[in-house]
């Protein structure tokens, strides 16, 4: 019985979202509109991906396109469909992208009242070998009857009404979380839509996995460098952990939420304040691990509280299972 249900009653995520939104009559259409406008740019990337090795074999002879352009190179490319797509959704009011120094400002006839802070294309130094790469956004939404200003997106974390990411990877996989829990959608080449598979993510309490650059150790601070040693070299009997780090965010942070365990990006002597943005990066991957159970810690405080100064700022970052994050914050502490 379960089997055949799972094969005819599909739950698309479109259908999930206006199911789960429907205590807020008054946003359902407006965010399943956003939402399906994010979806096609997923599509879009997820299909251009996929024939991006083969696409270089063929662009040998047409390194300009007909219109004697020359070829875009994906994440410019994905920038431009996410910006295009989240335009004319007619729902949003400021876009804020990794690709793009300033912040769009939707021209007030296509104007709604969502934000979308996004990066379109994270891990890019993976595209050419293959690895997985993924879409990260988080979505705010502004005062309405006002004229929207830069403030509505220097807004903490924990201000966001939804988050995600959608990962190219073996599968297309999107990840989403309105608010109330995380939930994972796989999409179905063949019928063109994500289908709940993941419901309902709970991150492990604790994990067995480390996932950082180790290559930094050199430069990095106490409390780091001591959470490390005690994942190498755990002085409680605990068994050492595992390291894996692919060098895509969006993969290691997948991983992490899935099989539990602790992803950092840390303060070095070189980049004090690491390496990820606060707004598209560092934000929503915090909102998600925390809705799964988890937690998001910068070395100083909570991610979601964190209050950006400008759009393109960084932070260092320690995500995931409850408990190792515990760890590393009274290593922290410890140190004051
Ligand atoms: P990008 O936005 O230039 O692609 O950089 C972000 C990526 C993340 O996906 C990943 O977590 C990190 O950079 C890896 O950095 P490093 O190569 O320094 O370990
Ligand atoms: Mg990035």
């Amino acid at each position: 019985h379960t089997a055949d249900a799972q094969r005819t009653d599909l739950m698309t995520i479109t259908r999930f979202v206006l199911t789960q939104q429907s205590n807020h009559p008054e946003s359902r259409g407006d965010f399943s509109i956003l939402l399906s406008h994010i979806v096609l740019g997923c599509k879009f990337v997820c299909s251009a991906v996929s024939k991006a090795g083969l696409a270089k074999l063929i662009g040998l002879a047409g390194e300009t396109n007909v219109q004697g352009e020359e070829q875009k190179k994906l994440d410019v490319l994905s920038n431009d469909v996410f910006i295009k797509a989240l335009v004319s959704s007619g729902r949003t009011c400021i876009l804020v992208s990794e690709e793009d120094e300033e912040a769009t400002f939707v021209e007030p006839s296509k104007r709604g009242k969502y934000c979308v802070v996004f990066d379109p294309l994270d891990g890019s130094s993976n595209i050419d070998c293959g690895v997985s790469i993924g879409t990260i956004f988080g979505i705010y939404l502004v005062e309405e009857d006002q004229e929207p200003t830069i403030e509505d997106v220097l807004q903490p974390g924990k201000h966001m009404l939804a988050a995600g990411y959608c990962m190219y990877g073996s599968s297309c996989t999107l990840v989403l979380s309105t608010g109330t829990g995380v939930n994972g959608f796989t999409l179905d080449p063949s019928l063109g839509e994500f289908i709940l598979t993941h419901p309902d993510i709970k991150i492990p309490k604790k994990g067995k996995i480390y996932s950082v650059n180790e290559g930094n150790a050199k430069n990095w601070d106490g409390p780091t460098t001591k959470y490390v040693e005690k994942c190498k070299f755990p002085k409680d009997g605990s068994s050492p952990k595992s390291l894996r780090y692919i060098g895509s965010m969006v993969a290691d942070v997948h991983r992490t939420l899935l099989y539990g365990g602790i992803f950092l990006y840390p303060a070095d002597k070189k980049s004090p304040n690491g390496k990820l943005r606060v707004l598209y990066e560092v934000f929503p991957m915090s909102f998600l691990m925390e809705q799964a159970g988890g937690q998001a810690f910068t070395g100083k405080q909570r991610a979601l509280d964190l209050v950006p100064k400008k759009l393109h700022e960084r932070s260092p970052i320690f995500l995931g299972s409850y408990d190792d994050v515990e760890e590393i914050k009274a290593l922290y502490a410890s140190e004051e």
